[in-house]
């Protein structure tokens, strides 16, 4: 029986465990990285390992999040990284040279690799056929010390693409078809690969917007096919030397097959306030648009913003949008220039950014109150902009452009033929904005800055006997890790100071949940199906942890959250019966006997207000030893002593 693309890569980097679904596996891992606002306590983690260099054959360190410097904490967080990369072996990406998947995409990934990065959307590299998955930081510094990364081993999903786009719809549209089908719920436990006829017509940075938006499935990671568009994206960037040819074998055996035909997609959005509750532009009709953003990880190669330039040229942007447009990658930026697009961005009246993660992350251009925004990025939380009311629509670059001229929502087919936006032959390549390290024997000579924003994290405490609290929050389904811990402009600089971050979890939900915590010492949070959903970041453990938050009980959990919950030394329970969910309210006394037991047999009884509810844990037998011990952290220093 043949082996399909994902379990090639997996087979040749198992170092533990059998590629049977549902068991656990580890994973060696060939790459690493690392983004500001998750990196800096993926250092302060790895820094408490004790290991002095990475072991990876390559990590990279990027700026990219939290470049508003608006005060002292981002310039401090910054020199930190940097000076860790150099000290620890990293290449260090300088603030300005771009989006780390973007960037990541050009100058590293490599076919056949394996790569985990602390940013949810690592499976961009999936693109150029990589296995890329979105890490808590903690798993990432592990994987930096040259441990293994372990997960439960996916099914893995056929996605058979047939035919080839029609003119003005792109990639984009095919993962929101995708999300439309699947939900954001859809590809939990899954990898999704690509493969058929229509992948041919798809280049890499494509093929990295579908991979990218995986994210927004659930999904482990998507993966295509490393092929001749693989290669000639790899030569055009100087790296052919990187190619293999790899693919799925004849016979490979899937667990699920969809199909998606290309030629029968039509312009389509996500709408408010999540990535799969996407519509046809055409049935949504025009609806007036306030703000237009073009840019981040999912669409800002340069092949997206040529076309956003041809839209542009010569017209004006509608005189009440507001249309701002990041690059996403030094590289980019600079061909644009280079070949007079960026001017005929900028005669139009677009706003240009600096090549970062910006307005996605809601660092800067908030929509006005009640305002419509079209944005071309991969998720549209409630909030998530930045401006509580607002309504975000998440489309590809040429529906943006083109409502950004007309000032409704527009059906970019409109604009009759389209002319052929083909990859260059060799992109312009100049690696000045990456840092190398210093060689090991210099290594002892760089100091470690750390400004007065660096706090020290959490930790940890070895499993109570049992626990006695109260349900602290009782949230619904498809919790958001930015319902948990929000980002923006205001929060994001303090991502490495838990103690002041901690005054805004949930405040989405409950802006009293903080003070509540802290007066009532902790407690128990109760939630619905896919808690946990979205960013990678594992501020939304430990900050719980920090609160005194013991445990977790839902009716289903998101991967990365829940690996963050546990290496945080949080238990994640689930409900045997869904239906209890019902019976404990906000503020209902919840008592777990006995949690020991329950851990070793993965059954466990929560007593609510008298009535007793079974709970059960879906757990690793290393998983089990993690919680036992109180996190990653502490399993990990008791196993160096032994
Ligand atoms: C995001 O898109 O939400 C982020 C910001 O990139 C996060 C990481 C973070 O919270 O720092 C992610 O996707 O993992
Ligand atoms: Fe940055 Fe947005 Fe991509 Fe997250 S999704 S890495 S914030 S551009």
């Amino acid at each position: 029986m043949g082996l399909n693309l994902a379990q090639k890569i997996i087979s040749a980097h198992l170092v533990e465990g059998e590629m049977k679904k549902g068991s656990e596996i580890a994973l060696r891992i060939d790459q690493t990285l690392t983004q500001d606002a998750t990196g800096t306590m993926a250092y302060l983690e790895f820094e408490s390992m004790g290991v002095p260099r990475v072991r990876t054959e390559l990590s990279v360190a990027y700026i990219d999040h939290n470049t508003l410097q608006n005060g002292f904490m981002n310039a401090d967080d910054h020199n930190y990284i940097r000076t860790c990369a150099k000290k620890y072996g990293l290449v260090f990406s300088r603030p300005g040279n771009g989006i780390c998947h973007q960037v990541h995409l050009e100058r590293f990934g490599a076919p056949g690799k394996t790569l985990i990065g602390s940013d949810s959307h690592t499976p961009t590299g999936g693109g150029i056929g990589m296995l890329a998955f979105g890490a808590g930081g903690l798993d990432v510094a592990v994987a930096m010390g040259g441990g293994a990364y372990h997960i439960t081993m996916p099914s893995v999903v056929r996605v058979e693409l047939t035919g080839k786009l029609p003119d003005w719809v792109s990639a984009k549209d095919v993962i929101l078809e995708i999300l439309r089908r699947l939900s954001v719920k859809g590809g939990v436990g899954k990898i999704i690969e690509y493969s058929g006829e229509g992948v041919k017509t798809l280049s890499v940075p494509e093929r990295g917007t579908i991979t990218n938006m995986g994210a927004e499935l659930g999904a482990s990671t998507s993966i295509f096919p490393s092929d001749e568009n693989t290669r000639a994206f790899l030569k055009a960037q100087g790296r052919e030397e990187c190619f293999v040819p790899l693919c799925a074998d004849e016979d490979a055996v899937y667990d699920e097959e969809i199909t998606v035909e290309l030629d029968k997609l039509v312009p389509l959005a996500a709408c408010p306030h999540s990535p799969d509750n996407v519509k046809t532009v055409e049935e949504l009709g025009g609806i007036k648009v306030d703000q237009v953003c073009i840019g981040s990880c999912t669409n800002s190669s340069f092949a997206d913003l040529l076309k956003v330039a041809h839209i542009l040229k010569g017209k004006t942007v509608c005189e009440t949008v507001g249309l701002s447009i990041a690059p996403g990658s030094k590289q980019v930026f600079g061909m644009l220039a280079g070949c007079g697009a960026l001017a005929d961005l900028i005669q139009s009246g677009a706003r240009i950014l600096e090549s970062a993660c910006g307005p996605c992350i809601g660092m800067g251009q908030s929509p006005g109150s009640g305002g419509v925004s079209l944005r071309t990025f991969n998720r549209n939380f409630l909030g998530r902009s930045g401006t509580a009311d607002a309504s975000v629509y998440l489309v590809s670059p040429e529906t943006a452009a083109v409502s950004a001229l007309t000032g409704v929502l527009t059906d970019p087919r409109r604009l009759g033929e389209m002319p052929a936006f083909g990859m260059p032959g060799a992109f312009v390549i100049n690696d000045n904005m990456l840092v190398p390290p210093a060689p090991p024997e210099k290594a002892g000579e760089v100091e470690i800055l750390r400004g007065p924003n660096i706090k020290p994290f959490p930790q940890g405490s070895p499993i109570a006997e049992s626990i006695e609290c109260e349900c602290i929050l009782k949230v619904g389904d498809n919790i958001t890790t930015d319902h948990i811990m929000p980002a923006g402009a205001k929060i994001l600089p303090y991502r490495s100071n838990i103690p002041y971050l901690s005054r805004f979890c949930f405040a989405v939900c409950d802006e009293s949940f903080a003070e509540r915590a802290k007066e009532k010492n902790g407690g128990i949070i109760v939630g619905g199906e896919n808690y946990g959903q979205g960013s990678s970041r594992e501020h939304a453990a430990l900050v719980p942890l920090y609160l005194g938050v013991k445990a977790v009980i839902a009716k289903s959990f998101a991967r990365i959250h829940k690996a963050n919950l546990i290496n945080a030394g949080i238990l994640p329970l689930v409900f045997r019966n869904k239906e209890d969910y019902e019976k404990i309210k906000q503020g209902s006394r919840l008592s777990i006997p006995d949690v020991k037991t329950g851990l070793a047999n993965g059954e466990f009884t929560l007593v609510c207000d008298g009535e007793n509810i079974p709970l059960a844990s879906e757990l690793s037998a290393r998983e089990k030893d993690i919680l036992s011990a109180g996190g990653l952290l502490q399993y990990t220093k008791t196993r160096v002593q032994k």
